[in-house]
């Protein structure tokens, strides 16, 4: 009997080869149930690519249909100095070496938002390093000015591990910097930081920066103001398969408490240049092995988003095809976190004729979306606009 509109996935679950529990998992997907932490093991240890990737694709096709989001953001990065010493990170310089990174003032980070002046943009996204002398003061005067600059432009900024630090130095509790700062004109918060949650990895990786509890703490309380933030997760390294369902069954439970989280972004870990070289990235068919299931795991999570930058354009399109609906950085992707590590993409540029081609070519809908995931424009019939 046929039981979806993909008929491609009845047929897999009702192969007689098919392992026992992943057609039960399966049946569970397609009735929309909860998977389990055990269940999420399972699907990573015995769930092949085109298994895990039909049932993402049916979840995605169910949540979305055809419609893969984009928005036009630029990034201003204040800083590569950062008192943390983390072990992936290609980018940063420590504050020890600073003659070697760069610090941005507030008027020449206000010239870079003037430099959009007149450009569809509807997002500026600020995050760096961790620099002891930009503190809570500096970024809220930034903030101000942007706004009385250009008031309609959506700031998102700050992850929680550079907002824990500010914190900490003014010397003020969670809800109150959140509340300065959402004030002062912050909108909603990128993902970053999150890593891998699990203590006996953090230890390892980014040993001295925000924990776990402190990390969930800011995006809870951010979701209380009524901010809407995003989460990732860095995999492919030194993690096993528990830790990365550790991580995502402990988003997946705030989300059930706030709600307030729009995105979830799994980050493939790149060695290039910094103190896990040794360590070999993941293959193309375990990146989206991994799309996939977070999909299938994180069901309360409205969106997942893959960094086109990151994985290179072709990997980017195939990810739309395993639970990806939104694709990250647009027209001028003004980054450095990534190309500095390894990414694919050294000078991602892309325009939004060319980015909604790419979406196209894979047989979807480009939609350009604000950051809150209101539709501004489907590009689907127009193909030679920017
Ligand atoms: O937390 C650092 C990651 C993150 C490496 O929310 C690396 O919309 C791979 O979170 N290999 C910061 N990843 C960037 C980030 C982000 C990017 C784009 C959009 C959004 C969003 C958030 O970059 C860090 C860390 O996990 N990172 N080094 C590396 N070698
Ligand atoms: Fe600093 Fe972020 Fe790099 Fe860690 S990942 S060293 S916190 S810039």
């Amino acid at each position: 009997m046929r039981r979806t509109d993909h008929p491609a996935v009845d047929t897999l679950l009702q192969q007689p080869s098919l392992d026992a529990d992943l057609k039960r998992i399966g049946e569970k997907v397609l009735a929309q149930q909860r998977l389990t932490p055990e269940e999420g093991l399972i699907l990573f240890e015995k769930g092949d690519v085109g298994f895990v990737g039909a049932l993402a694709n049916q979840v995605r096709e169910r949540l979305h249909g055809h419609k893969t989001y984009f928005n036009r953001n630029f990034h201003i990065e204040p800083t590569n100095v950062c008192v943390f010493a983390c072990k992936f990170c290609a980018y940063s310089r420590l504050y020890k070496n600073r003659e070697e990174g760069w610090e941005l003032s507030i008027d020449q980070m206000l010239d870079i938002v003037k430099s959009y002046d007149g450009q569809p943009v509807t997002e500026v996204h600020i995050v760096g390093g961790v620099h002891p002398k930009m503190n809570m003061e500096f970024f809220m005067e930034l903030m101000r000015k942007i706004r009385a600059h250009r008031p309609d432009l959506h700031i998102k900024g700050f992850t929680a591990v550079e907002l824990d630090y500010m914190f900490r130095k003014a010397k003020v509790s969670v809800a109150e910097g959140m509340r300065l700062m959402h004030e002062a004109g912050l909108q909603s918060m990128p993902g970053g930081g999150a890593e891998i949650f699990a203590p006996e990895i953090r230890a390892k990786i980014c040993h001295d920066k925000v924990d776990a509890d402190g990390w969930l703490e800011i995006h809870k309380t951010a979701h209380q103001l009524g901010m809407v933030t995003n989460a990732t997760m860095l995999y492919g390294h030194i993690e096993n398969y528990s830790h990365r369902i550790d991580h995502m069954e402990r988003l997946r439970q705030l989300q059930d408490e706030t709600h307030g989280f729009n995105t979830f972004i799994p980050l493939k870990f790149r060695n290039k240049d910094n103190e896990m070289s040794d360590i070999p990235e993941s293959s193309i068919v375990e990146d989206l092995r991994m799309y996939a299931i977070a999909r299938l795991y994180m069901d309360n999570f409205p969106h997942l988003k893959a960094y086109w930058p990151m994985l290179g354009r072709s990997t980017a399109q195939l990810t739309l095809a395993f639970g990806v609906n939104d694709l990250d950085g647009t027209i001028d992707d003004t980054t450095k976190i990534y190309s500095m590590a390894g990414a694919e993409e050294q000078h991602p540029s892309l325009t939004t004729s060319e980015l909604a081609m790419l979406i196209r070519q894979a047989g979807r809908r480009p939609v350009e979306r604000d950051t809150v995931y209101n539709e501004i424009r489907d590009y689907t019939d127009e193909p030679q606009l920017n």
